[in-house]
Order: structure tokens, then sequence, then C-alpha cells
């Protein structure tokens, strides 16, 4: 096996030294921890088929790790798998200007993407804090929303074609970025939020959007969900341009102070905080204020439209995620819920995670205008399986979905049947027994080994 492996990547490609192979073994947050026989780092889609030809030989498994920032353990391995390495599938190949599409490496990282393409004149419709180490092939592989899905939609809508290696080492190549195509199943989507269960991903034909420089962003004091989703019905009403509406509450706020430094963001102290963020040819911060000055939702509103300004804005809610490590390994859920059911939702999420731990510690942020909740639990690791059920069973109890935009990975793999119906499942295992029979592709993830 070492020898074919040797044989497919280059000699110093193949790493099995344990104190390397460590270090990707464990996930961004800290609740996953696996293990692997060693590393490898294919330069091309053809190297990737030569891997999984040679581990199609030898029934071994292989786990596909792009910048490991996922967040429910997909990225690492198990079981002795062989763990491949997207991090030099990094071309960048130049925008196609009249269509414009760009074709890229799956290991380019969200944040080289944009550098690439905003010199172009062009943006990608996708962006989140992890863009300078979450990878293409990761956005693909997870779907992933991020905070202008808003607008642009999630990173499903921008794919147009993947290369990929399928568990035989076969190769799939749809690079041609027709907007329309609509001959047979889509197989792209298809492999699109797979989380690397039904394929090896190694190009992307991607679609972009217009660069729009001109940009406020706004971060305004509301008195609770209602009156958030009622200014942002407001907004969008009257700015088109609206590209973000981020929420979070006044106990991430403290968080992220204690974290970051941060001060304060108004004299007074509110219950829960949005993030607005617009974005045009023209400056868009006349409208917005005037949006803001017509809404009752709003008790304190700040806005800026220079850089700095706007990234300090940001901050507040982008800090989150890490803040909310810094204080401990999180009980992480990602849930979205109808926008009719938010409100009940939110307020009844605090009292159902304590009846499952009473230690607990529940931080909710998320994208409001697809009711995507960030349910993150400090002090509950020892009750995770019961503070995750509790959840995920409130959440489906109000229509809502288990998985929002991180995937289901190994986190949620056996709460699977809250959000999708046995025939549901029984068609997602028949399309993983015809393309993977031997369950070769990241084993465990998504649905059970069995
Ligand atoms: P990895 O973590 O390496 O892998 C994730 C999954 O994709 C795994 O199942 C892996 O096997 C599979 N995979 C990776 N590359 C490939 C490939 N080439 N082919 C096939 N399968 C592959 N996510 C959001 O949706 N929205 C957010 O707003 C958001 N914000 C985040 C903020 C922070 C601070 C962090 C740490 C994470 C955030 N995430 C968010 C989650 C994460 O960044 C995304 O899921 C991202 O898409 C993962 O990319 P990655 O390259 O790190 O993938
Ligand atoms: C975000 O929106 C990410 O910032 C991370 O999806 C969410 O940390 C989380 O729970
Ligand atoms: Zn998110």
């Amino acid at each position: 096996m070492a020898e074919e492996l040797r044989a497919a990547v280059g000699a110093t490609q193949l790493l099995t030294d344990a104190s390397v192979v460590a270090s990707f073994e464990s996930d961004w947050t800290g609740r996953f921890r696996g293990r692997a026989r060693c590393v490898v780092r294919p330069a091309d889609t053809a190297e990737v088929a030569a891997v999984m030809a040679a581990a199609a030989r030898a029934k071994v498994p292989v786990c596909v790790q792009g910048g490991n920032t996922g967040l429910v353990g997909g990225s690492v391995p198990v079981g002795g798998a062989i763990l491949l390495s997207t991090a030099r599938l990094t071309a960048l190949e130049p925008v196609e200007v009249v269509s414009g599409q760009v074709t890229v490496g799956a290991g380019v990282t969200l944040a080289a993407l944009q550098r690439h393409v905003r010199a172009e004149g062009y943006d990608f419709g996708v962006d989140f804090a992890a863009r300078d180490s979450a990878t293409l092939g990761g956005l693909v592989a997870t779907n992933a929303g991020g905070e202008r899905v808003l607008r642009y939609g999630t990173t499903r809508a921008q794919v147009l074609g993947i290369e990929a290696v399928l568990a035989d080492g076969s190769i799939i190549s749809r690079l041609g970025g027709l907007p329309k195509d609509n001959t047979g199943y889509d197989t792209m989507s298809l492999l699109t939020g797979s989380e690397g269960t039904l394929g090896i991903l190694t190009r992307l034909r991607l679609r972009l959007v217009p660069l729009l420089t001109e940009r406020a962003v706004a971060l305004v004091a509301v008195d609770d969900v209602a009156a958030a989703l009622s200014l942002v019905r407001t907004v969008r009403n009257r700015l088109p341009s609206l590209e973000a509406a981020e929420l979070f509450f006044a106990d991430g706020l403290a968080l992220v102070r204690a974290r970051t430094g941060l001060s304060a963001p108004f004299a007074e102290a509110y219950p829960a905080y949005l993030v607005l963020e617009c974005a045009g040819r023209a400056d868009p911060t006349d409208e917005l204020l005037e949006a803001l000055a017509g809404s009752e939702a709003v008790r304190d509103a700040t806005v800026a439209a220079d850089p700095r300004g706007r990234h300090l804005l940001w901050s507040y809610r982008e800090a989150h995620t890490e803040s909310i490590n810094s204080a401990g390994v999180p009980v992480k859920l990602d849930v979205a819920v109808p926008l009719t059911a938010l409100a009940e939702t939110v307020a009844a999420l605090p009292a159902t995670i304590t009846a499952a731990c009473p230690t607990a510690r529940p931080i909710l942020f998320g994208h409001l205008n697809e009711g995507n909740l960030h349910v993150n639990v400090l002090n509950a690791t020892s009750e995770a399986e019961a503070v995750t059920d509790a959840v995920l069973r409130l959440i489906a109890a109000h229509g809502g979905s288990i998985s929002a935009e991180h995937g289901v990975g190994r986190a949620k793999r056996a709460w699977l049947g809250l959000s999708r119906s046995p025939q549901e499942i029984a068609m997602m295992r028949a399309v993983k027994r015809g393309l993977d029979p031997e369950g070769l592709l990241n084993p465990g993830v998504l649905l059970d080994s069995a």
C-alpha cells in the first residue's frame, strides 16, 4: 500500500511521521479526534485518482480534508484511513471575464479566491469568517452558507461545474460552465453537499458576482427576534442592496468583548443585535440610515462606510465562534427553523437546554433571514448527547432542519431521521451504495457505515 501511495504522489508527499500525521487528526473545535494511517498530498486530479485507485484495490478508507475548519467532524479520519489533504490543489485559472466564471483547484482558500477574482472586478457570492483557511472544496462539499445567502444563495448556487474522483478511482469532469444544461440527473448538485462521501472534488467551475465596492454596515440594537425580523423586512423592502442580516444576543456580545477587548458598541446594553450590510455601485449609507430611522424596531444604531469601521462592526459578529471556543469546548449545533417559528424557538431553547444539562450555558447567534441559528452550549460536554437530542427534537417539532449549513458529519448522523423520512434516507443509502459499494469514502460521515 505505502509503495503504491508513494508512486501516486511522490515520496515527499506521503507523510507517515506520527507527530505530523497527528496534526491532521483532530478538528477545529477540539471536539473530534481520530486516527489516520498516513497523509497524502496529491498535486492534481490524476494523482488523486491514483491514490483512490490504490485505496480501492486495498479496500482502505480515505478521508478528505481541506482547510479542516468544518464544525461537524467530517474532516477527521477514523479507523486508520488514508488522510487525503487537498492542500496542494491550489491552481487558480484566469477569470473568464466574458462569462464571469472561474475554475479553481479544490484546495484554494476562500480568501485566495476573493483576492484573485476581485482583481478582475468580480466577487464570490459566499463569504464567512473562516475565509483564510476554508477551501472551495470544503465549501462545495458542505454546501456552505455564510453571511450573504440572503442575496446570492448558498454555495450550491455558485457551482457551475465539478471535476471529481469517484471511489473506484475514476474521474468525472464537467467544467464547461453552462448555466443551463438539463441533461439528466444533476450529478454536480448531488456531489455538492455530499461531505466527501461520494467523491473527492478536485476542480470547481464557479459563478462570480459583480464586485460591489460601495458598502455600508450597520450595527443595530433591538429588543428581540420579532423586532429584528420586522427591521430586516423593512430594510429589505427599501434596499435591494441588502446582503447580510446577522443576529446575536447580549451574552454572545459579552463573550466577544471579553475575548477581543472590543468596547461596548452603545452606551446602554440591549437584549439583541443585528449586523446589516448593504452593497451597491453608489454609496448606500444615506438610504440605510433613512430605512433605520423609519423603523420603530431600532433602539440604537451605528453605521460605518469606511473599510476599518465596517470591519470593526463585523467583528462583534464574526468573533463569536472563536470567542466561544476560547471559553471552552462547546456542544455546537447548527439548525434552521421557518421564520414564522424563529422567535418562539429562540425563546424555548434556553429552558430546553438547561433541562437536559443544568450547568449548561447556551449562546445563540446566526443568519437571521434564513432562520439559521448557531446553538453553542458551554459547560455541557458531559451531557453533549442529551443536549443535542433535546435541541434537535425541539427544532424538528418547529418544522426546522437539524443541519442548516455545516452538514451532518459525524456530529448529527444519529439524528438524520428528524429531518429526513425513512424513504429519503433509503434513497441516500442507495446512492452511496451505487457510487461507493465498499464504503471507502469518509465512512461514518453523514450515514453510518452499515
Ligand atoms: P474541511 O473542514 O476540511 O472539510 C469539511 C467536509 O468537507 C468534510 O466532510 C470533508 O471530508 C469534506 N471535504 C473537504 N474538501 C473536500 C473535497 N475537496 N472533496 C470532497 N470532500 C471534501 N460554514 C458555513 O456554512 N457558514 C459559515 O458562516 C461558517 N463560518 C465559520 C466560521 C468559523 C470561524 C469556522 C471555524 C467555521 C465556519 N464554517 C462556516 C464551517 C466551515 O468553515 C465550512 O464548513 C467550510 O466549508 C469547510 O471548509 P474546509 O476546507 O475547512 O473543509
Ligand atoms: C458562523 O456563522 C459559522 O459564524 C460558525 O457558521 C457557527 O460557531 C458556530 O456555531
Ligand atoms: Zn453560520
